[in-house]
């Protein structure tokens, strides 16, 4: 929905012209393209194209003004859904469908909450490839391994040439329950407080979701723009193997 309406507001800033108007009298009055009436930070034109209320800066009343939802990659339009503190986009398409755990298969659009303690759907990490780092708050191996991710990450951009971002889940706690929101913020901190999402999946469901068994630890699997599952490992170890997963789906 988001991607749609930035798609929109890009062939409009394309298509309007610098003021409203024209130079045709008969054309009917439309909106004014160099106005912004709410001083949101769309022109009244823009606004017009997206649905949004020309003269409301905050068209649903969640607080956020409409040009800053659009920033953020949140739903102007949508009350529900309000720009994420750790700055994730909501990049959910919308129509994407589980089709299974297995490589190949679409995975489940599992629940997780970030390091700023806000619930991430898994879908909203669409749009750009992933490494699901899956792994326990008590496994200290995989832990001084996250401290690698970020030298990882850049590595593994340089051999695709793509977006690509680590994203790190916890599906046990310290002490091998349900890991609970703390435990990701203070992983994400012990792990050099990196720009990418650091999770607990409460409801454990994301072993359900993926061909990684639970052990041993940590998991990995690539996951596409698309959400679809590319490759899943297991064990420590470097993740060249992930450039190549991303390289042989960009060759398709
Ligand atoms: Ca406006
Ligand atoms: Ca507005
Ligand atoms: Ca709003
Ligand atoms: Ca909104």
């Amino acid at each position: 929905m988001v991607r749609t309406l930035f798609l929109a507001l890009a062939a409009l800033l394309i298509a309007c012209p610098a003021t409203g108007g024209g130079d045709d009298d008969d054309a009917p009055a439309g909106p004014d393209c160099a106005n912004d009436a709410d001083s949101d930070g769309l022109d009244d034109c823009a606004e017009a194209e997206l649905g949004t209320d020309p003269e409301l800066a905050d068209s649903d009343g969640d607080g956020i003004d409409d040009a800053d939802e659009l920033d953020c990659v949140s739903d102007p339009l949508d009350a529900d859904e309000v720009c994420y503190a750790c700055g994730w986009g909501h990049n959910d398409p919308g129509d994407l469908e589980a089709t299974g755990n297995q490589p190949g298969d679409v995975m489940a659009d599992v629940t997780l909450v970030d390091q700023c303690g806000e619930e991430l759907p898994l879908y909203d990490l669409a749009g750009s490839y992933h490494l699901l780092f899956i792994t326990t708050a008590w496994c200290g191996a995989c832990k001084a391994e996250a401290l690698e991710l970020e030298d990882r990450t850049e590595r593994i951009i340089e051999a695709t040439g793509v977006d690509f971002s680590y994203a790190v889940i916890l599906f046990q706690s310290l002490i091998g329950g349900a890991p609970t929101v703390q435990e990701a913020a203070d992983y994400w901190y012990d792990i050099g407080s990196p720009d990418y999402a650091v999770t607990s999946n409460q409801a454990v469901d994301i072993l359900e979701a993926t061909a990684y068994p639970g052990t041993p630890l940590p998991g990995k699997c690539v996951i596409s723009p698309d959400m679809e599952i590319l490759e899943c490992r297991a064990g420590h170890g470097e993740d060249d193997w992930a450039a190549d997963a991303i390289n042989a789906h960009l060759a398709r």
